[in-house]
């Protein structure tokens, strides 16, 4: 069971303007956007750029069908969590993400500990993954995600 953290699944990036986001990281470091999406229960459309050698075809033999992704969050209103923090905070780090192997036993387990869990059940996450938060208060000011993938093959 331990450690409940397989990998960094990936770094969430609050941003004002999604399409200019994804211009500056592929002008910048060549990446390029794998998964474009709105999540209307997160307020999101977001964007998952893919990080690694041969990004995704090599993630198959190395994190199980995922690899390492930045993901560009753009609110879809502002009384929503992005919209919030950038109201607040501005552009920046919003989240990081974390891969689990069976997110329903992770969260079971984290919640005994004390930490606050922001979701009770997994919620539908980018690319089809299952996704939870835990309170960043408890988290040192981190906003911490757990994913599940669930490879189609
Ligand atoms: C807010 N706070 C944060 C934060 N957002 N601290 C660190 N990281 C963040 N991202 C702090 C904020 O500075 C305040 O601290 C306090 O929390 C309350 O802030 P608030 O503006 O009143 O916001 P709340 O309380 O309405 O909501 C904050 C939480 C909310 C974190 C509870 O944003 C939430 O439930 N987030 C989970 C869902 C989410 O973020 N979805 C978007 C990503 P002080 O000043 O009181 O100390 S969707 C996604 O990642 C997907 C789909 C995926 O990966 O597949
Ligand atoms: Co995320």
């Amino acid at each position: 069971m331990l450690p409940l953290l397989t990998r960094i699944d990936h770094v969430g990036i609050a941003c004002r303007d999604l399409d200019r986001a994804i211009g500056l990281y592929r002008a910048t470091f060549g990446l390029e956007v794998v998964s474009l999406e709105v999540n209307e229960e997160q307020g999101v459309r977001e964007a998952m750029l893919a990080v690694g050698p041969g990004a995704v075809e090599a993630a198959a033999a190395l994190a199980g069908g995922r690899p390492g992704y930045v993901q560009l969050l753009e609110p879809l209103a502002p009384d929503t969590p992005v919209g919030k923090f950038l109201a607040r905070r501005g552009e920046g780090i919003h989240h990081v993400g974390y891969g689990v192997a069976d997110i329903e036993a992770a969260l079971a387990a984290i919640g005994g500990t004390g930490i606050r869990l922001l979701d009770e059940r997994p919620r539908h996450g980018s690319m089809g993954a299952s996704i939870a938060f835990l309170h960043p208060a408890d988290l040192g000011g981190v906003l911490t995600e757990l994913v599940q993938f669930v490879s189609s093959a």
